[in-house]
């Protein structure tokens, strides 16, 4: 495997950062999870412009452009073979010292991981998933603002353990105020009465690539969709759920905290978002 290492592709084993890199050090960096379908790059310009976004939020400089990065990616698909992929593209505030300040980190890094993905095993998107709403709460909007996709995930990381210490697959994340936010690595989508409710970003959501592409798609389907504040009742009593990230794509939830959601079964309006959404993935995208 092949990685792209600042500039450079290099041997995976040769394919290292330093132990004073403030991304290692303080988690002092921000990513991307991008997919590969079929030889296109999904939403490659969102994801860059994510990326970009999160930079600036940070007081990052990304040393290189953003042509300069969208050529990076293809050419780290084709530099590894790959027609279908996970692209993880980081960029760390680079090697600094012991101490916090990063104006002492001259040169961020830029990796770029294009590899195989490994996906929910293929009958959880038929039977759908068992999910547990968790203790750890997603970080509040006046520590870290949640549209900053960045290398810290501890918290996000603690639900997951969480979820499975109580026999479930992924963990519903609330806000400081109780509300849902997100899970740890998907965005999260109700159906209640033919329409289609998510928490908002101001809630604690990851501005979701796979999120936007729904709000898209519920568009095209003629299904009323709404940003809405949720709590775990809401869940508990929708008709359906289904999460949505790069990874997951959409996923249909059937079980929440014990409660079936609506029959327990995927539902009808899922169904037709997940179809629609496997489209759009094969005929839209860059070309590497
Ligand atoms: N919320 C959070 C906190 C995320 O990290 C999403 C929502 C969905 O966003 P996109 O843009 O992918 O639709 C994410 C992204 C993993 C993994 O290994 C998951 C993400 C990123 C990287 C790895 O499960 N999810």
């Amino acid at each position: 495997m092949k990685i792209y290492l600042d500039g450079k592709f290099v041997a995976a084993a040769d394919a290292k950062i330093s132990v004073f890199d403030h991304g290692l050090l303080y988690g002092d960096g921000i990513f991307e999870g991008i997919r590969l379908y079929q030889g296109n790059v999904f939403r490659l310009e969102e994801h860059l412009e994510r990326l970009w976004y999160s930079a600036k939020a940070i007081l990052l400089n990304i040393p290189i452009s953003r042509p300069e990065m969208a050529a990076a990616v293809c050419e780290a698909c084709r530099q590894n073979g790959l027609r279908d992929g996970y692209i993880r593209l980081l960029v760390t505030r680079g090697i600094g010292d012991l101490g916090l300040s990063p104006w002492l980190c001259p040169k961020p890094s830029v990796v770029i991981i294009a590899d195989k993905i490994v996906l929910y095993p293929p009958e959880y998107y038929l039977t759908g998933l068992s999910i547990a709403t968790v203790p750890t709460r997603r970080v509040g909007p006046a520590a870290v603002p949640p549209m900053i996709k960045s290398l810290n995930y501890l918290n996000n990381i603690l639900a997951k353990i969480e979820a499975r210490q109580a026999g479930a697959l992924e963990a519903i994340m609330l806000n400081e105020a109780g509300f849902v936010a997100e899970c740890t690595g998907d965005n999260i989508f109700i159906v209640h009465k033919g329409r289609l409710l998510t928490p908002a970003s101001q809630q604690g959501a990851l501005k979701g690539i796979t999120r936007e592409t729904i709000f898209s798609i519920a568009q095209q389907l003629g299904i009323p969709l709404e940003e809405h504040e949720l709590t775990r009742y809401d869940l508990w009593n929708a008709d359906e759920c289904f999460l949505t990230g790069t990874g997951a794509e959409v996923i249909p939830v059937v079980k929440l905290d014990g409660r079936e959601i609506g029959d327990g079964k995927p539902g009808p309006v899922t169904g037709r978002v997940l179809t629609e959404f496997r489209q759009r993935v094969l005929t839209e995208g860059t070309r590497i």
